[in-house]
């Protein structure tokens, strides 16, 4: 845990409260290795503003767990490099290039003007809704292909040699969610749900709970 982040239940963690500048994250002890392919199946609350709430949460790969970007309109992850982060944007930032509308998009190391995105904005709607939304990261090592579904549908992907280009060859990785507010503010949770790892070769899958690892 970094940053504001407590522990709320079993397995599940608020990274801000409603207080202004606040930012946390929580990373996965263990590391996981993208040669493999997996999906990683939270849960995510992202508040129960609307129009007053900000920022938002942005999952992220990184080589080191334990640590928070900027907050505010960085939501925790700007400033992280190298990193792969997924962004759930819920305040216009139009310098940024933020549309209206809540927005997903795949970021690399940290730079968060939308110019850079290897894919997005997305647009989503309002997810500020207090209610929690399964959040599944998938990756195929194959073909190279991330993926993202929310409340079971897919709502972005890109394809992208993020071992090579991104982490320099080095295929282990920690991941973990950040967060943060700026002068707006909004509750932010995640719930660690479980995680598939998937042998290709042989179209097989292991499961294994989070918490029982
Ligand atoms: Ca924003
Ligand atoms: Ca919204």
């Amino acid at each position: 845990m970094s940053g504001d982040t407590y522990l709320t239940e079993e397995e599940c963690f608020r990274l801000t409260d409603e207080n202004d500048y606040s930012s946390g994250s929580i990373w996965y002890k263990r590391p996981i290795d993208l040669n493999h392919a997996f999906s990683i199946r939270l849960s995510i609350m992202a508040g129960c503003l609307d129009d007053a709430g900000a920022d938002g949460m942005v999952f992220a790969f990184a080589p080191r767990a334990n640590i928070t970007g900027f907050r505010g309109e960085g939501i925790g992850y700007s400033g992280l490099a190298p990193s792969v982060g997924i962004e759930i944007d819920t305040w216009l930032n139009e310098h940024l290039g933020d549309p209206v509308e809540d927005h997903l998009s795949i970021m690399l190391n940290g730079r968060i003007g939308h110019w850079n995105d290897l894919v997005g904005p997305v647009k989503i709607s309002n997810i500020e809704d207090c209610e929690r939304h399964g959040f599944f990261v998938n990756w195929n090592p194959a073909a190279q292909r991330l993926s993202v579904e929310i409340d079971g549908v897919e709502v972005i992907s890109g394809q992208f040699d993020l071992i090579n280009k991104v982490f320099g060859g080095n295929s282990i990785v920690y991941w973990g969610m950040t967060a943060a507010t700026g002068r707006y503010h909004n509750i932010h949770e995640v719930c660690f749900d479980r995680i598939a790892l998937r042998n290709d070769a042989h179209e097989s899958s292991d499961y294994s709970t989070l918490g029982r690892q």
